[in-house]
C-alpha cells in the first residue's frame, strides 16, 4: 500500500533551474568563460558544490577550497535575488491540486531535495505547510544518486521505501530513488528519464489511482 509521496523540489514543484542557470552563468562569465543550457542539464539535482566543480572543470579553472566556498556563496546570493521575487504563480501546473489530493486522501507528503534553499523556496510560494517532512541539502551528507535524501524522508514518515512514490525530474534523482527501493516516477520527458518506472509530463489531470496501479503491477 502506498502511504506517502516524496517530491523533489526543483523541476517538480517549481522551476528554479532557470534561476540556477542565470546565477551559475554569471559566475562563469565573471571567471571568463560561458556554458549553455545543454550543459546546465548536467547540474540538475546536483549539489551546489558539485555543480561548482563541474562548471569549473568545464571552464578549465582551478580554485582553492576557500575560493570555491567564496564563489559558491556569491552564486547563492545571486540565486536568492531571483528566489526572493518568486510568487505562488510559479508553482508548476497541477502541483497544488495534487498536494491537496494527497492531503485529502491521507497520503503523507515529504520533500527530498538537494537544495539548501528548499524551505525558503517553499515558504516563498506558500507551500511550506503542506509538507509533513522536509529533507534538504542541509540534512544530507551524500548527493543523489545516493538514496540518502529519500531514505531519510521515508524514515521520518515512518514508511518503508516500497510504501512511497518518489517524483523526480533528474536522472540522478531517479537513480537515487531506485537505489533506495522506491517507486520512481519521472516528471518530464520519457527520453530523458529512461530508468523511471513511469514518466509523467506533469501533475495536471494526474490520475493517481491509475498511476499507482501501473507502478505496483510492474
Ligand atoms: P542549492 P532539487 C537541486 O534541487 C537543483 O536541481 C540543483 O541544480 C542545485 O544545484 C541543488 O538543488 C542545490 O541547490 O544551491 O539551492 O542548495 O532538484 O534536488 O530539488
Ligand atoms: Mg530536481
Amino acid at each position: 500500500m502506498i502511504k506517502a509521496c516524496i517530491f523533489d523540489l526543483d523541476g517538480v514543484i517549481v522551476d528554479t533551474a532557470k534561476y540556477h542557470f542565470v546565477a551559475w552563468k554569471k559566475l562563469a562569465n565573471a571567471l571568463g568563460f560561458d556554458f549553455d543550457e545543454a550543459f546546465n542539464e548536467k547540474l540538475k539535482g546536483v549539489s551546489r558544490i558539485e555543480s561548482l566543480n563541474l562548471i569549473l572543470e568545464k571552464g578549465g579553472v582551478q580554485l582553492t577550497e576557500a575560493e570555491k566556498d567564496l564563489w559558491a556563496a556569491r552564486k547563492n546570493e545571486w540565486y536568492l535575488e531571483y528566489i526572493d521575487r518568486m510568487t505562488a504563480d510559479e508553482i508548476l501546473p497541477g502541483v497544488l491540486s495534487f498536494l491537496n489530493y494527497c492531503r485529502n486522501t491521507g497520503l503523507k507528503i515529504a520533500l527530498g531535495s538537494a537544495s539548501k534553499n528548499a524551505p525558503a523556496i517553499l515558504e516563498r510560494v506558500g507551500l511550506l505547510e503542506y509538507f509533513d517532512v522536509i529533507i534538504d541539502g542541509n540534512k544530507t551528507s551524500r548527493s543523489k544518486p545516493d538514496p540518502e535524501v529519500f531514505l531519510l524522508g521515508a524514515a521520518a514518515l515512518d514508511a518503508s521505501p516500497r510504501e512511497c512514490v518518489v517524483f523526480e525530474d533528474a536522472d540522478k534523482g531517479i537513480e537515487a530513488a531506485l537505489a533506495g527501493g522506491f517507486f520512481a516516477v519521472g516528471v518530464g520527458q520519457a527520453e530523458q528519464l529512461p530508468l523511471a518506472h513511469v514518466v509523467i509530463s506533469g501533475f495536471e489531470n494526474l490520475d493517481f489511482t491509475q498511476l499507482i496501479q501501473t507502478i505496483t503491477h510492474l
